[in-house]
C-alpha cells in the first residue's frame, strides 16, 4: 500500500517491487551540510556510485509538503542552491511540512522515517548526529539517536564528527539498544579520521557479514543499526588540524549563543571554513565511499541480486 504522504520515483519503486538494491541518501548534507555548487556535485556523484556498485539510489527529501524517495537530478539542484534557506528536516518537522506543503532537506532521522515509509533498508550519508558536548548541560542530543533506536534502516556513515561527544554517543546508543558495527575496523571511526580511540560494538569484515546482522536484527522486530565505515586512509585528516578547528567553532558556538538544531550546521560550516578545501574533500570522498558499502549492503540483502 502506497503511503498516502509518500511519492517513490519511478525507477525506485520498480526496483523495490524486483526486490533490487535500493540505497536512500539523505539531503541535509546537500542544504545544510556542504557549500554550493559542491554540494549538488557530490550529491550526483554520490547517486552515481550507488550505480556503479549496482544499486538504485533515493535521495530523500520533502517538497512541498510530499515526503520523496528518489529525486530527480533537478530537485537535487534546487535543494542545493537554496542551501540553508531549505527547512532542515529531522522527525519534529514532518508534520508541519506536509500540513504548510513546505519544503525541507532531511536529516539522517528525517531520512530513515521515509526510507522505512518506501521500504528502503539501507541508507549512505557522512556522519551521524549525535550527543553534543555539553549535553550534560544543553541537552542536546540528535534526534537521529533515537531514531535509529525504532527505526529499522541502517546508516552507513564515517562515524560522528568530534564536534560531538562521542563516547557520550556512544553511550547513548548503546542504552537504545542501537548495535554499532565497524567495517574492517575495531575503533569507532571519528569522521575525519579513522580512530576515536572508541571500541565498536562488533567488526564486520565484509558486507555478507553487515548483511546477516541486519537481517538478524529486523528478524527480532527491532530499529536501526550503525554501519561504521572510517574514511578512506589517504583522506584522513592530521587530528591536530581537525582539533584545532572543532575547538575555535565550539567557541564561536558558544560565544554566539547558537542553540537548537542551528548548531550542527553552524559547527559544520564553520569546521569546513577554518580547514579549507581539504576538510571538503574528505568530507566527499567519504561519503562516496559510504555510497559504495552502502550498495554493497543493499546487494548482499537483497534476494535475487
Ligand atoms: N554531521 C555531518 N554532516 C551533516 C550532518 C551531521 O558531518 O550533514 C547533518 C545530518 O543531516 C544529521 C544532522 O542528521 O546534521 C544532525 O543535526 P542535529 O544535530 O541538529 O540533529
Ligand atoms: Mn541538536
Amino acid at each position: 500500500m502506497p503511503h498516502p504522504y509518500l511519492d517513490i520515483q519511478p525507477e525506485v519503486a520498480q526496483a523495490l517491487a524486483r526486490n533490487q538494491p535500493v540505497v536512500a541518501l539523505e539531503s541535509t548534507i546537500i542544504a545544510h551540510g556542504m557549500p554550493y555548487p559542491q554540494n549538488v556535485q557530490t550529491a550526483l556523484r554520490v547517486e552515481a556510485e550507488v550505480r556503479a556498485h549496482g544499486a538504485v539510489p533515493a535521495t530523500i527529501a520533502v517538497l512541498n509538503g510530499r515526503l520523496k524517495a528518489g529525486l530527480t537530478a533537478a530537485e537535487i539542484a534546487e535543494l542545493g542552491q537554496a542551501g540553508p534557506k531549505v527547512v532542515k528536516a529531522s522527525r519534529r518537522d514532518l508534520p508541519m511540512l506536509v500540513a504548510t506543503r513546505a519544503t525541507g532537506a532531511t536529516t539522517v532521522a528525517g531520512t530513515m522515517i521515509v526510507a522505512a515509509l518506501a521500504g528502503i533498508r539501507v541508507f549512505a550519508t557522512g556522519g551521524l548526529g549525535g550527543v553534543h558536548r555539553g549535553a550534560e548541560q544543553t541537552m542536546d542530543i540528535s534526534a537521529d539517536l533515537p531514531e535509529l533506536a525504532q527505526t529499522p534502516v541502517a546508516v552507513v556513515c564515517a562515524g560522528a564528527k568530534s564536534i560531538l561527544d562521542l563516547a557520550l554517543t556512544l553511550e547513548y546508543l548503546e542504552t537504545h539498544g542501537v548495535p554499532v558495527l565497524g567495517f574492517q575496523t575495531d575503533v569507532f571511526p571519528a569522521f575525519f579520521t579513522r580512530d576515536s580511540g572508541l571500541p565498536v560494538d562488533c567488526r564486520c569484515d565484509t558486507p555478507a557479514q553487515l548483511a546477516a546482522i541486519l537481517r538478524a536484527r529486523w528478524g527480532l522486530g527491532h530499529g536501526g543499526v550503525v554501519v561504521a565505515n572510517p574514511i578512506p586512509h589517504a583522506l584522513a585528516m592530521p587530528r591536530a588540524v581537525i582539533d584545532a578547528a572543532t575547538d575555535q567553532a565550539l567557541a564561536e558556538a558558544r560565544a554566539r549563543g547558537i542553540v537548537g538544531k542551528a548548531v550542527t550546521p553552524f559547527l559544520l560550516a564553520r569546521v569546513n571554513a577554518l580547514t579549507g578545501g581539504d576538510s571538503l574533500a574528505a568530507n566527499i570522498g567519504l561519503v562516496l565511499n559510504n555510497a559504495a558499502l552502502a550498495a554493497a549492503i543493499a546487494t548482499a540483502l537483497s534476494p535475487v541480486a
